[in-house]
């Protein structure tokens, strides 16, 4: 068969005689869900089950990549159901014949869908996840290989009372070592989402990192009367703490803050990353590979490394596949590895899919060193969380 115009000329076999023209004849996606512990609450919303979709990969030398894809209608507007029906439908038939090297032509075809940024993030990473176990490689050797440097924990503290959000804290610290804390803050009476971070701040000391997140749920003049209620207890961010809609008062927002504005939701492609730091709405970025896939997140990674501004590793309250593809991208580049990755939140579910579990040890993650993403889903698992039969 002639291959598509455009792919990439590659020998038949690598040098290992692992095969490199590997090709695309499959892609499904798998509705699954897994109960949280505890349901984690912010302001734009709040998930009580990991109601995700793992997306599958399947290629014509029998290697299957894996990545998974938590819709969250709240922030993206996708839902399982859209997420199963958007694979099925149009990104699995855009990819298929297509081979594995040509990413970037993927990424093309892909996105003459527009929308559902979950669903192509996590098509996108299972064909890095396949590659990678075609050529022996993880995922962060492609991207370029480590940044030299253990990959330190971020843990997002959803809304409770102030004194449960400090023993959550509490017992991050002592059971993993995490001293890195995102505090949901936004839509709560003002006053109690400062007393949450001003408790922290006064249990733990100057030994830890902290940073809140509105998830929009203040309106500019809010966000920057609680950042002055907060300016003595050194918050190394303030993520998203009104909407990126509200253009002139969200450029107000950041002249004022004392502190960098890190963008989330406002920040979810590369033309939106340059819109917000050309504009001045954002000083820093959150790069989510959930939304961005790997191919992608390396375009955003790019253009906030050329432009000089710092990123953060970001959470979409992901699984444990969710939390591997995180990691495998934070761990590639030393802007991302400078920052604590928020790479914790799959302790709060009640099981998952992998074989082996995630393990943070003295506040790092500690990666998976598979070829690809480097984990195995548990079949006998997915079968009990599927929901699609
Ligand atoms: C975050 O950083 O906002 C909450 C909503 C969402 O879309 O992601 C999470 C975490
Ligand atoms: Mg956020």
């Amino acid at each position: 068969m002639t291959p598509p115009t455009g792919s990439l000329p590659t020998a038949s076999t690598a040098g290992s005689g692992l095969r490199t023209d590997v090709r695309v004849t499959r892609v499904d996606a798998v509705p699954f869900s897994i109960p949280y512990r505890k349901p984690l609450r912010f302001a734009s919303g709040e998930v009580h089950a990991a109601d995700h979709v793992l997306v599958r990969v399947h290629t014509d030398a029998g290697v299957v990549g894996i990545a998974e894809a938590p819709p969250r209608p709240f922030t993206y507007g996708e839902t399982q159901a859209s997420i199963v029906a958007v694979v099925d439908q149009l990104l699995g038939p855009a990819l298929v014949g297509r081979s594995l090297h040509d990413r970037n032509a993927l990424r093309a075809a892909m996105h003459r869908t527009v929308g559902n940024p979950t669903a192509k993030a996590a098509v996108d990473m299972a064909v890095w996840d396949a590659l990678g176990r075609c050529l022996g490689l993880t995922v962060t050797a492609m991207l370029g290989g480590g940044a030299g440097r253990p990959l330190r924990v971020c843990h997002m503290l959803g809304f409770d009372d102030p004194a449960v959000m400090v023993a959550e804290a509490g017992r991050m610290l002592a059971d993993h070592g995490v001293d890195t804390f995102k505090v949901k803050v936004g839509r709560r009476p003002l006053e109690l989402d400062v007393a949450v971070v001003r408790a922290l701040r006064a249990e733990f000391g100057p030994g830890i990192d902290l940073y809140v997140d509105g998830n929009r749920g203040w309106t500019a003049s809010e966000s920057l009367r609680a950042l002055r209620l907060m300016e003595d207890l050194d918050l190394s961010f303030a993520e998203e703490l009104c909407p990126a809609d509200d253009v002139l008062d969200r450029r107000r927002l950041v002249r004022r803050s004392t502190i960098p504005v890190l963008a989330d939701e406002s920040a979810t492609t590369p033309a939106e990353v340059t819109r917000e730091l050309l504009s001045g709405a954002a000083d820093a970025v959150s790069i989510k590979t959930a939304r961005t896939g790997f191919t992608v997140s390396r375009v955003v990674l790019d253009l906030c490394d050329g432009l000089g501004v710092e990123v953060v590793v970001g959470n979409q309250v992901d699984g444990q596949l969710g939390t591997s593809c995180s990691a495998a991208f934070a761990a590639a580049h030393p802007l991302t590895a400078a920052r604590a990755a928020e790479l914790s939140n799959f302790l709060d579910m009640s099981d998952d899919l992998l074989t082996e579990s995630l393990r943070i040890e003295q506040g790092h993650l500690v990666l998976p060193v598979g070829p690809g993403v480097g984990v195995v889903v548990d079949e006998e698992k997915l079968e009990h969380y599927r929901r699609d039969r």
